[in-house]
């Protein structure tokens, strides 16, 4: 199986279960599992953060953030394609009680001006405005990076206006090794952050959040409060460690790979793809018919997702090299081939 529906999909490491079998555990409800602890100060460390909470999902990681900086009734602005808004059943307004307000960005990017020309004075007819989200990379973006200068600027902009920023930062190492910058940078400039263990970093399950103490304090109860205290999870921590100290450098090879793959499809006909955009492990393919390519390329085993009805997602991972990218060519290429041939014979069935 060739499966490039996404990184989440990646096992953990044969280090990473010989960590988690000798993990020194203890009750983390307690703040007792050093393990844990060891990896949220690593964490903290490496994201030039005051503290980091360990927690099972990236969802619940962005959620708690929501929670956190806001009340409900407030506005958030979020880009209008972000993860946290699109892709998190509704959680922002289900369980925070706020508002979004999306703002389209560029390639996944929302920028000091954006930001300005939606924020309105104080009015009793508006809600409060209290957060930005952003998201980098930008999952549906294509796994767009956003530059520190562009963090800075925007993030300026939010803080000069009273707003609180949180990142989604669910696969910050990739923009961090792409961009060849420390993740600090990146980090810097937002008052919270969290990146997911369990994606091109291949841990099992995980996310961190991070920000200041007492954003952490309460961050933590708000875990507690969601039923998301884990107790003897150094199990999953010890696979954490391994992913941050071992796994970051080598998400280079899948960017590499992302782009071999995207330059090898751009030359088959019927595939809307531009190669020079991308920029992490993340491929957007422009299609017809995304479900029946997606069917198609299943037959085939080659896993993919389609994400409405003309585009098809592609994600590299540790477990996609030159074969894997080989077969997922030849899949593509199978149905460009046969649509081309079906066109030919006076056939008039899009792809
Ligand atoms: N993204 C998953 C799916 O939900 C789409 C994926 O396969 O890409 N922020 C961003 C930017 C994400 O991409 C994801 C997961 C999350 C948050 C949520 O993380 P989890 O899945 O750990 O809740």
């Amino acid at each position: 199986m060739v499966d490039l529906r996404s990184d989440t999909v990646t096992q953990p490491t044969d280090a990473m279960r010989e960590a988690m079998s000798l993990a020194d555990v203890g009750d983390d409800d307690y703040g007792e599992d050093a393990t844990v602890n060891r990896l949220q100060g690593l964490a903290a460390g490496r994201l030039g953060k005051e503290a980091a909470l360990f927690l099972p999902s990236g969802t619940m990681a962005n959620l708690i953030a929501l929670l956190t900086h806001t009340q409900p009734g407030d506005e958030v602005i979020v880009e209008c394609q972000a993860h946290i808004y699109l892709d998190e059943a509704g959680g922002m307004s289900a369980l925070a009680g706020v508002i979004p307000r999306p703002v389209a960005g560029e390639r996944g990017t929302i920028t000091a001006a954006q930001l300005e020309a939606v924020l309105r004075p104080p009015d009793p007819h508006y809600a409060p405005t209290r957060l930005l989200c952003l998201e980098n990379t930008h999952n549906s973006a294509g796994g767009t990076v956003m530059t520190p200068t562009a963090m800075a600027e925007v993030c300026g902009a939010a803080h000069r206006r009273g707003l609180r920023v949180h990142l989604d930062g669910a696969r910050i190492f990739n923009a961090a090794v792409a961009l060849g910058v420390d993740v600090r940078h990146l980090a810097s400039d937002a008052d919270s952050v969290m990146f997911c263990l369990s994606k091109g970093l291949s841990a099992p399950a995980g996310s961190v959040l991070l920000g200041e103490a007492g954003f952490v304090a309460r961050a933590r109860r708000l875990r507690k409060m969601l039923g998301g205290g884990m107790r003897q999870v150094g199990v999953l921590a010890a696979a954490g460690i391994v992913a941050l100290e071992t796994m970051v450098e080598r998400l280079e090879e899948d960017h590499r790979h992302a782009k071999l793959l995207a330059r090898r499809l751009a030359a088959l006909p019927g595939l809307g793809i531009d190669p020079a955009s991308v920029q992490t492990n993340i491929i957007m393919v422009h299609v017809a018919d995304a479900p029946r390519m997606a069917q198609h390329l299943a037959a085939r085993n080659v896993l993919a997702n389609a994400e409405g009805p003309k585009r098809i997602r592609l994600v590299t991972h540790r477990h996609i090299g030159a074969r894997e990218i080989d077969e997922a060519v030849d899949g593509f290429h199978e149905m460009t081939s046969l649509t081309e041939l079906h066109q030919g014979l006076g056939g008039s069935r899009d792809l």
